[in-house]
């Protein structure tokens, strides 16, 4: 029998209880995993379960203009001379946390491990505040931003882009998701006012350093240079970029038509147009060392069984760390798609929908958060990721920072994405060694 756990082990594995109470919730039948849109009602439920955990802890929690939460850990009111009279308190504060929507179909970790984790940590830096061994020199916070995935609205990191000002709110609101509703009615009947989204000032120089925590997405902690004699990698790493990555609209069209009264040379089927493009796209993305171009998602028009399409579109994912190479493969993957198109008799048109730059972490903070990372787990790698995250788009606007924490298999985005509790734990572990070190 294992000795129950005290002190600050107990709390590090807050985290695990933490998640097993949200695992119910958005579960999906049909796709396996887990389905949290933003504003669907598995989100609100993670939004309501993060609010009373936070609200427990005694953090104030606010939601502001852009729907992003903060739960704030307050300076006590300071008489040594402390913030100037009239000075905001909570100016340059640390701030952490992550997303709690998701992909379709996808893991229980991506987003809520971050959140978890902050909220973990947060009880193990209470605990030191308490014991003397922590004194805070400024605010703290826990964020969770909405629509980090973009699976509602179509566009990554959406919560964050308003924030900083890096989409237009006017394009912002007027994104629709499948059922046409808008991004400005979706928030309307989540008691957000439209007019008031957009770059917020106040928020941004709230935020003196932003630190992710995120379950690792990809190998490398699983590499034959990480792994040791046990075949295990270290169970934290720091991430030293944001693969560039970009999502596009390839449309198809051609001319829907009867199945049955529509001979085989009288077509122009935007269906085998758009599946060639599919190979095509694997084949200019494979050509390319360093690249990935992915096709998930394709949607036919009607879409009936007995329905000859009069339109296909199909979602382009690439990425590459080169900004330029991703623009040049999205000229290539459009010139062949065209070229495909007309031997169909069809036309193929591409709309840009998001667009995030390479992004290299914040040097100073990143060697901070390895020094301390390093208490817990020696030797922490640094670790280029191909995944996207609130805290590349943050990069642009303040020092931001991310640990990430060991995923045995490196699938994510699919309900085969794990951590195992030990390895939460100590990602819990270091992000409070790096959080207290920061405050
Ligand atoms: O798509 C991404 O890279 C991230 O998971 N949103
Ligand atoms: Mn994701
Ligand atoms: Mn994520």
């Amino acid at each position: 029998m294992t000795e129950p756990l005290t002190g600050e082990a107990q709390r590090f594995a807050t985290v695990n209880s933490l998640m097993s109470a949200i695992a119910g919730t958005g579960r999906d039948a049909r796709r396996g995993g887990y389905s949290r849109p933003v504003y669907s009602t598995a989100e609100l439920e993670l939004r309501e379960w993060f609010v009373a955990e936070a609200t427990a802890r005694g953090l104030a929690v606010e939601r502001d203009s852009n729907g992003i939460i903060w739960a704030w850990w307050d300076l006590p009111d300071r008489h040594d001379g402390g913030a100037p009279a009239g000075a905001d308190p909570r100016a340059g504060a640390l701030v952490t946390g992550s997303h709690l929507d998701s992909v379709p179909g996808g893991g229980p970790f991506d987003g809520p491990l971050g959140v978890a984790s902050a909220l973990a940590a947060f009880d193990v830096l209470k605990m030191r505040e308490a014991a003397g061994t922590l004194a805070r020199k400024r605010a703290f916070a826990i964020a969770v931003f909405p629509e980090e995935e973009g699976s509602a609205f179509g566009v990554a990191c959406l919560g964050s882009r308003l924030l900083t000002g890096a989409i237009d709110p006017v394009r912002a609101l007027n994104l629709t998701d499948e059922r046409g509703t808008t991004f400005a009615d979706a928030s309307r009947a989540h008691g957000l006012d439209p007019d008031a989204m957009g770059r917020d000032e106040l928020a941004l120089s709230r935020i003196g350093d932003f630190v992710e925590l995120h379950v690792e997405q990809g190998r490398g902690l699983n590499t034959e240079d990480y792994t040791d004699a046990a075949g295990r990698g270290p169970a934290v790493a720091v991430a030293s970029s944001i693969l560039g990555h970009g999502r596009w609209r390839l449309s198809f069209t051609g001319q829907g038509n009867h199945a049955g009264t529509t001979l085989m040379t009288d077509r122009a089927d935007p269906m085998i147009a758009a599946s060639q493009a599919v190979l095509a796209i694997r084949s200019i993305g494979a050509a390319q060392p360093g690249a990935r171009a992915t096709v998930g998602r394709l949607e036919p028009v009607p879409g009936g069984t007995n329905v000859i399409a009069s339109r296909v579109d199909l979602w382009i994912d690439v990425r590459h760390p080169d900004d330029a190479v991703t623009a040049a493969l999205v000229t290539r993957i459009l010139e062949q798609a065209q070229q495909i198109a007309a031997l169909e008799g069809c036309a193929a048109e591409l709309t840009e929908e998001s667009l995030s730059a390479t992004v290299h972490f914040d040097a100073s903070l990143t060697r901070a958060l390895t020094a301390s990372a390093a208490r817990t787990v020696p030797g922490t790698p640094a670790l280029a990721t191909g995944a996207g995250h609130d805290a590349g788009v943050l990069a642009s606007e303040v020092p931001t920072g991310m640990l990430f924490v060991r995923n045995p298999s490196g699938i994510s985005h699919s309900p085969e994405e794990y951590v195992e509790d030990d390895d939460a734990a100590t990602g819990t572990a270091a992000l409070a060694d790096a959080l207290g070190d920061l405050l």
